[in-house]
């Protein structure tokens, strides 16, 4: 099946009870046994639920594996991942990811004894500088967030494979629309469901997928063990929300594209970074290992914080709010708001200045959008 019938049809069936078309909201926290350890495949719904069940198919279906696991966010996904690791065990994660995924590593892994390694993975040579005896994984964001730097996946992965090291990607900003991981020989594909795969704001999820038997094992071990699993309702929802998946993300980079160019060219701005752009000093690696570009871009403004700030306060389509991902427009500050948790001197060794603005470009009018900000800059 290609991506736009998957999304549809991977792992979704008619509901065999009524012939529903959807798939039901299986609102229950327990199943009842004819005797004790017979059932129907269900006993207790942190272990499994069936709604959850089809999203994780479809998911898999998506990123061209064949387990997935679904969890209450992304950061779950992450913190869950985590637990496939011990005290003493060393990681290579790229320097420029989520703030919430440095400081899930960095203030609470880290107490454990698991030790990181935060490096520039756009430059593959990195990687191997950085090896130690016990490093046992690598994760890796490409574009990474916020500075959308792109991570050559094939170089990489090949690289850690020759360590046996695990290879986790986190693809939420491409979606696997544009990205499938796993077939660059990946390990592990993580996403926040929160972004494009629910798309519509009103979720916060998370997911990985496998295709390696031995680390699915060990994975819904840890889901049940763990249990930060999502709910039904929330199943329900990100499977409606991933229906019109590839509509979204075709829209999403339609308009980026636009936007990009757009603040290219506008003398209030200092540089663009977005990887369709040509001036993208990875451009042709993004061209090469990805489908598209996506909606996410990120841009200095001329004048630092005091011209962040007064821009931030004006946009009125862009909502001034974290996250990224939904039908709607966002705008952020990331020193400020997602990347916060990095402390002040990483993140501007990192290039998160004061005036770095993200931009989360949605699904409006692409010259709606271009108004708005010229209303902003104006
Ligand atoms: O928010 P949550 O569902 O827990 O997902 C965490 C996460 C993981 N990976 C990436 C690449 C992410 O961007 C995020 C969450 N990011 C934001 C909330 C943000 O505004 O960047």
């Amino acid at each position: 099946m290609k991506f736009e019938t998957k999304v549809l049809h991977a792992g979704i069936h008619p509901d065999p009870s009524t012939g529903a078309i959807m798939t039901p909201i299986f609102q229950t926290s327990t199943y009842v046994q004819k005797s004790p350890g017979k059932h129907l495949g269900f006993e207790y719904s942190r272990t499994a639920n069936p709604t959850r069940k089809v999203l994780e198919e479809n998911i898999a279906a998506l990123e061209g594996g064949s387990f997935g696991f679904c969890f209450s966010s992304g950061c779950a996904t992450a913190a869950t991942l985590m637990h496939l690791f011990q005290s003493t065990d060393h990681i290579i994660c790229a320097d420029d990811v989520y703030g919430g995924t440095y400081r899930l590593f960095e203030n609470v892994f880290k107490d454990f004894g698991v030790n990181y390694s935060f490096v520039d993975l756009s430059d593959a040579k990195n990687l191997e500088e950085n090896i130690k005896p016990k490093t046992k994984a690598v994760w890796i964001e490409t574009p990474t967030n916020p500075l959308l730097k792109i991570i050559d996946l094939k170089k990489i992965i090949g690289a850690a494979k020759k360590k046996n090291l695990l290879c986790i990607v986190d693809n939420t900003f491409m979606s696997p629309y544009f990205q499938n991981p796993l077939n660059f020989g990946a390990d592990v594909v993580v996403h926040s469901t929160t972004k494009f795969i629910n798309g519509h704001s009103d979720v916060v999820g998370g997911a990985c997928v496998t295709n390696n038997k031995e680390l699915a094992r060990q994975l819904y071990f840890l889901q049940n063990a763990m249990g930060a699993v999502p709910s039904p309702f929330d199943c329900f929802l990100v499977l409606r929300g991933i229906k019109t998946l590839a509509l979204r993300m075709q829209r999403h980079e339609e308009n980026a594209m636009a936007i990009a160019q757009y603040l290219e060219s506008h003398k209030k701005v200092e540089r663009v970074i977005y990887p369709g752009l040509p001036s993208h000093p990875q451009h042709e690696l993004a061209k090469k290992q990805a489908r598209g570009f996506g909606g996410m871009i990120s841009f200095i403004i001329k004048g630092g914080f005091p011209a962040a700030k007064k821009f931030l306060e004006k946009t009125k389509l862009f909502s001034l709010a974290e996250s990224l991902g939904g039908v709607e427009s966002l705008i952020e500050h990331p020193a400020i708001m997602t990347h916060a948790s990095i402390p002040k001197n990483i993140r501007e060794k990192l290039g998160i200045v004061d005036g770095l603005i993200r931009l989360s470009v949605g699904l409006e009018h692409k010259q709606d959008l271009q108004e708005d900000l010229q209303q902003a800059f104006s």
